[in-house]
């Protein structure tokens, strides 16, 4: 492997522990805490979790190790979309592993959770794991977005367990994986199968957090990345002054990334989905609020600015999503085939809009006609249509242009109107971590082995206390029927753990609410600079604005 000289110095990187855990492993002792019960459904889900339900909550500190000696073989799978910090968390678990007896065995299984089933497996050793260290990435195994959540599933992870003698299995994703992570502990507990199963918190979207888990890991690094290169644009911007540029941030439902973004860099305009969902808003109300501050912006000479959007935000406006529906009605099982058999889009046109109500024809008329096409184009598996590559950032675009046509013929508004459209998404899933979701990921993999050690069974790697630095951090683990409740999931109530979206009277949301009219009409902009590995600590190791306005910071 050629190696790049931030590479070769990020090898040397030594990821800060929180203090309790900076001892040695004899010296990291356990105190439990009070019973937990589920976030909501307490009856329902202590009935599906018999056997992992009402555990406590467990934190580490300074003290006598007391844990049992025996051999650990350990399976650990990456989950999902790639987040930075991934390699870590598997380091910080491998070196717990290590540390505590040399004859431990970590084994990654390959390709997400697949590989499990599919007993595809390497064994770790120092070599392998040192060329990972610090990197960004999942490619020290590979991800996947195969569901771990049958019975017959479940069945052959204890075979391969059985095979390898594994003692535990750690599963690092999102609140899906995570979800299923609990269902299989319940499953290895009440087989008696004697595997412990342990999760650890990840997703850029940031929609893995509630009292317990204060970020998921990779939110730090990604936003960074997006933050950088929307600075950077808004610099670019405010230099040549003739373009407004429309960029969609990744983030597939809630809005954490693109609010967090909007608190970095002070755009003029950031949608947040859940507002637009509360406040039932129509395609046609967001392009005239966007409008409206390019409008004003002319009206000071200043053609230009900047417009940050949640890659999700379709999804939430009320109508939209009717039409969708209506569109997945029209196209469903062989009517999908009547459709692709007419020949030109002016035959298709009137198909759809013999097809759709007159409610949904009004919004599918006033989109551009790359979209309208986009939306009949494009199918997932289940043959819905996938709202997420929908380019929202042109759909914007264009629909602002035409409310300023209108306004340009009434008289209102005399200024220019060019833009530039970008998508920031996966350039931000594999960046090197920064310094914070380095030392997170490899808490969180250390951690995950003390729960491990300690007999643990159907917990989430915790670590907390983050907006102080790392030697205040508070390790521990929390049982995930703790944060879990029923929702109603294709048809059926399931016990999953509750997304968190962002929240309309939460402290970040109010901080962008007060600033952002302010935003929209003068040229604010903050410029956040590429993730800085080196240098003084409040440059390098500090992290999100939202989770510092969580905290109170
Ligand atoms: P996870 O929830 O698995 O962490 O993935 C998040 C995400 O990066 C979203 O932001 C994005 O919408 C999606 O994955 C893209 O998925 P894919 O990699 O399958 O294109």
């Amino acid at each position: 492997m050629n190696l790049s000289p931030l590479q070769k110095a990020r090898y040397e990187y030594s990821p800060k522990l929180p203090g309790m855990l900076r001892n040695g492993i004899a010296e990291i002792a356990v105190k439990e805490g009070e019973k937990t019960t589920s976030a909501a459904d307490q009856e329902k889900i202590a009935e599906l979790f018999p056997n992992t339900y009402g555990e406590p909550e467990v934190t580490f500190e300074k003290g006598q190790n007391t844990s049992a000696s025996k051999k650990q073989v350990v399976g650990v799978i990456l989950s999902g979309g790639q987040a930075p910090g991934g390699h870590n968390v598997v380091s910080g678990l491998y070196d717990a592993l290590k540390a505590t007896n040399k004859e431990n065995v970590l084994i990654g299984f390959k390709g997400g959770p697949s590989g499990l089933i599919e007993d595809n497996f390497i064994v770790f050793d120092d070599a392998y794991i040192n060329e990972y260290r610090n990197t960004g990435g999942f490619d020290i195994i590979g991800s996947g977005r195969t569901k771990l959540e049958t019975e017959e599933q479940f069945k052959i992870a204890t075979e391969v367990c059985k095979k390898h003698g594994i003692t535990a299995i750690v599963i690092i994703g999102g609140d899906d994986s995570n979800t299923n992570a609990c269902v299989l502990a319940e499953y290895m507990a009440a087989h008696k199968t004697g595997v412990q199963v342990i999760g650890c918190p990840k997703t850029i979207d940031g929609d893995l957090k509630n009292e317990d888990i204060e970020i998921s890991f990779g939110f730090d690094t990604a936003t960074k990345t997006y933050s950088e290169l929307i600075g950077n644009i808004e610099r670019d911007c405010n230099s040549a002054k003739k373009y407004w540029h429309f960029i969609k941030v990744m983030g597939r439902s809630a809005s954490h990334v693109a609010l967090e973004c909007a608190l970095e860099c002070q755009p003029n305009i950031c949608l947040i989905s859940e507002e637009v969902k509360a406040k039932k808003q129509s395609l046609s109300e967001i392009a005239d609020y966007i409008a409206d501050a390019v409008e004003k912006r002319a009206a000071d000479g200043n053609n230009f600015g900047v417009v940050v959007i949640p890659e999700g935000v379709v999804e939430f406006v009320p109508e939209f999503s009717a039409l969708i529906s209506e569109i997945n009605e029209l196209l469903a099982g062989s009517k999908a085939d009547a459709f692709n058999a007419l020949e030109s889009w002016a035959e298709k046109y009137a198909f759809i809009e013999k097809g759709l109500s007159k409610e949904a024809m009004e919004v599918f008329a006033i989109l551009p006609q790359a979209i309208q096409q986009q939306l009949f184009l494009e199918r997932d598996p289940h043959g819905n249509v996938q709202v997420s590559l929908i380019e929202s950032e042109k759909l914007f675009a264009a629909l602002v242009g035409d409310k300023l046509k209108a306004r340009k013929a009434a008289g209102t508004y005399t200024g220019k109107y060019a833009t530039q459209t970008h998508f920031f998404g996966y350039e931000g899933r594999c960046a090197f971590p920064s310094n914070f979701d380095a030392d997170y990921c490899y808490s969180l993999g250390y951690n995950a082995f003390m729960l491990i050690q300690y007999g643990y069974n159907g917990y989430l790697s915790k670590v907390s206390n983050l907006s102080r630095p790392a030697e205040e951090w508070v390790a521990g683990g929390m049982p995930i029927t703790k944060m879990m409740n029923i929702e109603r999931r294709h048809g059926e109530d399931k016990p999953v753990i509750k997304k968190a979206l962002v929240e309309l009277d939460g402290k970040p949301f109010k901080y962008f609410e007060a600033h952002r009219d302010e935003w929209a009409v003068e040229t604010s902009y903050v410029f956040p600079g590429a993730i800085q590995y080196y240098g003084p600590t409040e440059v390098c190791d500090i992290t999100t604005r939202t989770l510092a306005l969580e905290q109170g910071k």
